[in-house]
């Protein structure tokens, strides 16, 4: 009976605390309120470390919050549409929303038996017609306050899933975040969300972000990209037209010898002369296939053609060849530079490679301008060359020539940022309908908000051709426009899966709300998320879309159901009065979390290239390939099934029950680093709550007074303190749960060294290491909790305080020094007095020998450390 037995003890406590609702949010009391988030899970069908790892961290902070006398907001809920649930469709013939429903049910109880203390009253799933009616809901004010809307232009499309991609899906190699697909270029309509407009919010508001890693700020900062410059103006010869260029470094115009078009640019057509017209065509034909990254990588060759027009730089009257390269994009700034190769790394290669004249317009301080250059001086210097501006440091210079160019009318000063507006389309069925009517009379006509939501028809052929199966069901297509009732289109778009999960944190606060997104009062009394915990994975994406829809939706106007504040429009929503708002505050994430991976041993045949499965190698400690006799490189790599090296939770729970999966996970590495899994570890754990269970089941609970403590129970009564203050400062500080388990580790050590076990202070310490375990294995110490016969929930009960009283040790170790030199160490009773510190060292014998016969002149006390005589 008295054995500990982690499968018989979860679930019997996993089912009472269902049934006594334990986790539900207090709603109630005036406790200083904590909001811990996970990052929410995509229902794929199976619970994978990561996710674990993931739920245990944010459901310890959250226990101990609730223990420290927070009311605690810990929801949980699933980011449910998106590609996969249609793949089974085609694949196996099941109904989207079936399987996802499926693996919802699933994936809720594997979580359950982690013992994680989520109010599952709050679960929201993003598919559901009562979570994406709101989705719907945002999409219309947005479309109201002109952020969001429709373009033609190239897009990235996936040749894989049949769909576009954001630019932020698509990786540092052109290949899909999903699929893994080569990106292609395809023009088309489609619906962009304007973040553009909050470009520099999200970058200023970087710096509110203390709580979250510094790496993750810089990623997001370099993401949005800021560069200040000019567009400044070139005419082009024989025409009324001018070519813009962006550039950063103005103060370099005057070493301008080439202006180059992206060859997607439209004037490239119009200035080509007919003797160039072939090899341009050619040329522009050949970039359509090339990825962004080919086209501008500093170590690729770079090409081009000259069009055989001519353009004038405004600053020297001088003509220079136009030309177009791979190097130049459409997309960014104006879509043409102008070639400055002395000074840039790409223009000095392209004028390598064509001979074109490298004029140097600024001085390096150690090197003759006269020389030609080796390579690029990309670096600050004395302007030279440069007519009036001669004599200037380049920075300062630059400021000057675009003031002269904006007196002169060559162009302005600019502000450029390489966040590109967010593509939200996909031409799939499991996502979102984007509420949107085309009528032939009206054009696009927004759903009323009465109408909502715009559900997804459920009798829909999945047959993993001709594209989007919605824009097949002519049923649901075809409807009456709102407005004049003539008959119209609905759109067939869908909106990518981040636009759902880019507000699902401000809808747990009042998740159940059926007549609006959310009551902004109570969604403000919860936000901003305390502590956010996720995968570094989403340190763009989802981190920047989240922060995008917290500022628009806190500038919609405060409790309008309708209307977009006039700073939507105005384009400086920073500028309005909070009292206006709909949500009080800028950032939605206070604290963010990145947690490491969950890696495990893998096996690979260097020769193949090829994973090998453990189970196949005879053995582990000399492992060769089963079927080429080639010895096997070991490693520690991310779990995955492609490399052979996944433990299900499941199989983990199974064996050591949950609460030492968590005390396993949690101690093996801190959070934010990798973590090696390794079965050896797993089972010390598991030693560990066996060596606490005996150690707890034991003490009988006692509140006698004995009076005057003795030796032995003022040691351990310090032993608790310091526990106490070391965990507390772990959870409370970085969150190194690592450390916190070590210090239990040492406490149960110290409590079972103890020479107390009568004594109260012995009572307390076993209770002491409950309450501190408790966070971390809740099954456990609920069941000791109980067993040791007290009442209430251990889950219930208040975080232990520290006594700064009981830390102070009884007897402290003097130095004594004669003449600045330490002769010896005594033990003396704590104190902070200098008379009697000085008295105890005067007696000593160790004073006695050294200073034998001899006057001391001086004393000098440093009270708890030391006392040194000058003797003469
Ligand atoms: C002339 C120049 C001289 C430049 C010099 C640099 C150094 P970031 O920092 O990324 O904003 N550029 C502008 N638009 C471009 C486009 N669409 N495709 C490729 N390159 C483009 O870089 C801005 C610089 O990148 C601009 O400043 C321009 O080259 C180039 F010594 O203008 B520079
Ligand atoms: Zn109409």
């Amino acid at each position: 009976e008295n054995t500990y037995n982690p499968a018989e003890i979860e679930s019997k406590w996993q089912q009472s605390w269902t049934e006594q609702n334990l986790y539900k949010t207090d709603i109630t009391s005036s406790k200083p309120k904590y909001y811990a988030l996970s990052m929410f899970p995509y229902p794929s069908g199976n619970l994978h470390m990561g996710h674990v790892r993931n739920y245990v961290i944010t459901d310890v902070v959250a226990r101990q919050k609730r223990m420290q006398g927070h009311r605690v907001l810990h929801p949980m809920g699933w980011d449910a549409f998106g590609l996969p649930a249609e793949n089974a469709a085609i694949e196996r013939g099941i109904h989207p929303a079936t399987w996802t429903y499926q693996n919802i049910a699933h994936m809720r109880g594997q979580l359950q038996k982690l013992g994680l203390s989520i109010d599952w009253d709050r679960e929201v799933a993003t598919c559901s017609p009562e979570y994406y009616r709101w989705t719907q809901w945002i999409f219309l004010k947005f479309y109201e306050g002109g952020l969001a809307y429709q373009k033609d232009g190239m897009v990235n499309w996936d040749p894989i899933d049949q769909t576009v991609l954001a630019n932020e899906q698509v990786d540092s190699e052109g290949r899909s975040w999903r699929s893994g697909a080569i990106v292609e270029k395809k023009a088309l309509k489609q619906w962009y969300f304007k973040i553009t407009e909050y470009a520099e919010q999200l970058l200023t508001d970087l710096e509110q972000l203390s709580g979250w890693p510094e790496k993750v700020r810089i990623m997001q900062a370099n993401w949005i990209g800021k560069s200040i410059g000019a567009n400044l103006e070139f005419p082009i010869v024989g025409t009324s037209e001018k070519i813009a260029v962006f550039t950063t470094r103005p103060d370099t115009v005057y070493g301008v010898s080439y202006v180059v078009l992206a060859p997607e640019h439209p004037l490239t057509a119009q200035v080509t002369t007919s003797e160039q017209k072939a090899a341009v065509d050619a040329f522009v034909e050949e970039i359509k296939s090339q990825s962004e990254i080919d086209r501008t990588a500093e170590d690729k060759p770079k090409r081009g053609v000259a069009t055989g027009a001519m353009a004038i730089n405004p600053f020297t009257g001088a003509e220079v060849p136009i030309w177009i390269a791979d190097y130049v994009l459409y997309e960014y700034g104006t879509g043409a530079v102008m070639g400055v190769p002395a000074h840039d790394v790409r223009d000095f290669k392209f004028a390598k490679q064509y001979q074109l004249p490298i004029n140097q317009v600024i001085a390096a301080p150690d090197r003759d301008s006269s020389e030609p250059l080796a390579a690029a001086y990309t670096d600050a210097g004395t302007m030279i060359n440069s007519n009036q501006f001669d004599g200037l440091d380049s920075v300062t210079a630059k400021q000057s020539i675009i003031e002269y160019a904006e007196q002169q009318g060559y162009g302005n000063g600019k502000i450029q940022y390489r966040l590109r507006d967010w593509l939200i389309s996909r031409q799939r069925y499991w996502g979102v309908p984007i509420p949107i009517v085309h009528c032939p009379k009206c054009g696009a006509v927004p759903v009323p908000e009465a109408d909502l939501p715009v559900k997804l028809p459920e009798d829909v052929e999945f047959t993993g051709k001709g594209g989007n199966p919605l824009a097949q069901l002519e049923s649901w297509v075809n409807v009456p426009c709102p407005t004049c009732g003539t008959p119209a289109k609905r759109e067939t778009d869908t909106m990518d899966t981040f636009v759902d999960s880019s507000w699902y944190f401000l809808r747990y606060p009042d998740a159940g709300n059926d007549k609006q997104i959310f009551d902004p009062n109570i969604t403000n009394d919860w936000m901003p998320v305390d502590q956010y915990v996720g995968g570094i994975e989403h340190a763009v994406l989802h981190l920047l879309y989240a922060r995008f829809f917290t500022k628009i939706v806190r500038d919609f106007g405060a409790g309008d159901k309708g209307k977009t504040s006039g700073a939507l429009r105005s384009g400086s929503p920073t500028m309005e009065v909070r009292q206006d708002k709909f949500l009080n505050f800028d950032e939605p994430f206070k604290k963010l979390l990145t947690q490491g991976m969950v890696q495990a041993t893998t096996y690979k045949n260097p020769q193949t290239g090829k994973y090998i499965s453990q189970n196949t190698i005879f053995d582990v400690n000399n492992p060769i390939d089963p079927t080429t006799g080639d010895r096997l490189e070991v490693s520690f790599e991310k779990m995955s099934k492609s490399k052979y090296n996944g433990i299900d939770p499941e199989e983990v729970l199974g064996k050591y029950g949950a609460d030492t999966a968590r005390m396993f996970i949690l101690f093996k590495a801190p959070p934010e680093k990798d973590l090696e899994w390794d079965e050896a570890d797993v089972e010390g754990q598991f030693r560990f709550l066996n060596r606490m269970w005996r150690l707890a089941i034991g003490y009988k609970p006692t509140t006698a007074n004995t009076g005057e403590l003795s030796k032995s129970e003022k040691d351990l009564r310090r032993f608790v303190h310091h526990a106490i203050q070391a965990i507390t400062e772990d959870l409370d500080g970085d969150y190194q749960f690592n450390t916190a388990i070590s210090e239990l580790m040492k406490l149960s050590n110290a409590i079972t060294d103890a020479d107390c076990k009568d004594s109260p202070v012995y009572a307390d310490a076993i209770e002491t290491l409950m309450l501190l375990a408790a966070p971390f294995a809740p099954h456990m110490t609920e069941e000791l909790w109980q067993l040791t016969g007290h009442s209430g929930s251990i889950h219930e009960q208040a975080w232990r305080q520290f006594d700064p009283a009981a830390l102070e040790a009884d007897e402290i170790t003097l130095v004594i020094q004669i003449m600045g030199k330490t002769r010896g160490t005594i033990q003396v009773p704590a104190t902070k007095d200098s008379a009697t510190l000085e008295a105890y060292a005067r007696e000593s014998a160790i004073t006695k020998k050294f200073a034998e016969g001899k006057e001391i002149k001086k004393v000098i006390v440093v009270p708890g450390k030391l006392v040194n005589f000058i003797i003469g």
